[in-house]
């Protein structure tokens, strides 16, 4: 592993950055690079870097950019980053998204309040899924009916928290600061939500479908809702979105939703509601909990880092943008300069199919076209690998980018910076070092 801790490395959301003393890490950092050139920056890495010539001059080294990550463990789970425990929300370090189909125990967590003691308790009594609202016949629904009166499915599906990111835009946003592993890709059983939806006869009254969930608002007032948000009406009758009652083939995890969640796959995440107890059918756009305000929008114009947008200029995100994340190797690998360095990653979009992935070892300068699987599905990620040989002994940045059905492909530099620091589809970058 190349030594990543050559000088302390800045914690990009710590406080004072601004007014940071000389003796502050990142100040000494960015000085060093301009005052040392790449002459000192190679020995600080360890390596010379022979497309140095390329390396853009304000661009600091992802080896010197990087963090120690304190593990700690999450009942259920193994080796999740833990960004606040009060709601749970914990990612996944990005080398353990290598499998096609995320294990439940890599699976990222995002909660916005506490976790239903029906859940933890597995206990059904009592439980149905209501329909109501512009239906003509409106529901209950027990799980068995469900499971019984309608067509079961299995898909691959991608969950990703619309926050996902969020540690890459400065100034910074406020909430979890998610880096690349608020995403997922794991099996879920259930029904179609259109299939449900029909049997209670959708009203052409009908505009959006809002969730009602039993999870608990974080102060545990009643009339609280932790989150309550839902989908328009055309998406939540298209050929994907899914009412699941397991996830990798056992019964949804307490903390995914069990008894019954929603998977309205390729929009933020925050849309598939977990631990469901009513699905509402409105003649307007639902406005539950985290619908409104800033939660889940984006500025319908560009606007410049920091600027504050009134709620009138927000709209609410519905697809996510086309992204890919290098599973193989970790950032920091080294490698001999005659072995070949063998890649590979996931990629996925909102906007359907991935259609091509490309790498670049020369910052960007040149790029490798990749071999990319057909999804399993659609809405599944997409398995890509490259195999090839560094040039010479170096330090180098690998950099991966996808490119969907739609033409978009993922751009260098974190893009639209936004208030709530929403849809960061940057590049990933690793350092690898050849020896
Ligand atoms: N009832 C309920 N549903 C919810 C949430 C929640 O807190 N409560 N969080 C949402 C958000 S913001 C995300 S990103 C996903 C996370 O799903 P996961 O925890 O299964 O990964 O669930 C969504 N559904
Ligand atoms: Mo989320």
């Amino acid at each position: 592993m190349i030594s990543l801790m050559l000088n302390p490395i800045h914690h990009p959301r710590s406080p004072g950055r601004e007014s940071a003393s000389p003796q502050a890490p990142n100040l000494e950092r960015r000085n060093f690079i301009k005052a040392g050139g790449f002459a000192t920056l190679a020995a600080a890495l360890g390596a010379p870097i022979p497309f140095a010539d390329k390396l853009g001059s304000g661009m600091v080294p992802r080896a010197l950019a990087q963090q120690a990550e304190a593990l700690t463990e999450v009942p259920g789970k193994r080796g999740l980053r833990i960004l606040g425990d009060r709601p749970l929300n914990a990612e996944t370090p990005v080398t353990l998204l290598d499998a096609d189909i995320t294990p439940t125990e890599h699976h990222f967590v995002r909660n916005n309040g506490h976790v239903p003691d029906r859940a933890t308790k597995m206990d059904l009594a009592g439980w149905s899924l209501t329909i109501d609202g512009e239906v003509e016949k409106p529901l209950q629904l027990t799980l068995e009916a469900l499971k019984q009166n309608y067509k079961t499915t299995t898909r691959a599906l991608v969950l990703e928290c619309g926050g996902n990111g969020r540690a890459g835009f400065q100034p910074p946003a406020s909430g979890n600061q998610w880096t690349l592993g608020g995403v997922g890709c794991a099996l879920y059983t259930g029904v179609l939500l259109k299939d449900v939806l029909k049997t209670a006869g959708v009203k052409s009254s009908a505009v959006y479908l809002g969730y009602i969930a039993e999870d608990p608002h974080l102060s545990r007032q009643p009339d609280k809702d932790a989150i309550s948000r839902g989908v328009p009406i055309a998406k939540a009758l298209d050929d994907h979105s899914l009412l699941a009652w397991e996830m990798n083939g056992e019964p949804l995890p307490a903390l995914h939703g069990w008894p019954l969640r929603l998977i309205c796959p390729g929009w933020p995440a925050s849309v598939s509601g977990k631990w469901l107890k009513r699905l509402w059918v409105r003649d307007r756009v639902h406005d539950g909990t985290k619908m409104t305000g800033h939660s889940y929008k984006l500025p319908k114009f560009p606007v410049a880092p920091g600027t504050e947008v009134a709620a009138e200029d927000m709209a609410i995100i519905e697809e996510l943008p086309v992204k890919s994340i290098i599973t193989n190797p970790a950032s920091g690998m080294e490698i001999g300069v005659n072995q070949t360095l063998a890649l590979r990653g996931q990629a996925w979009s909102g906007f359907g199919d991935v259609t091509a992935m490309h790498v670049s070892y020369d910052f960007g300068a040149s790029w490798i076209a990749c071999a990319l699987k057909q999804p399993r599905n659609p809405y599944a990620w997409q398995r890509w690998t490259a195999d090839f040989k560094l040039p010479k002994k170096g330090y180098y940045e690998i950099w991966a980018r996808a490119t969907d059905r739609t033409g978009k492909m993922q751009p260098m530099l974190v893009p639209g910076w936004n208030p709530e620091g929403y849809c960061n589809n940057a590049m990933h970058r690793i350092a690898v070092k050849a020896v």
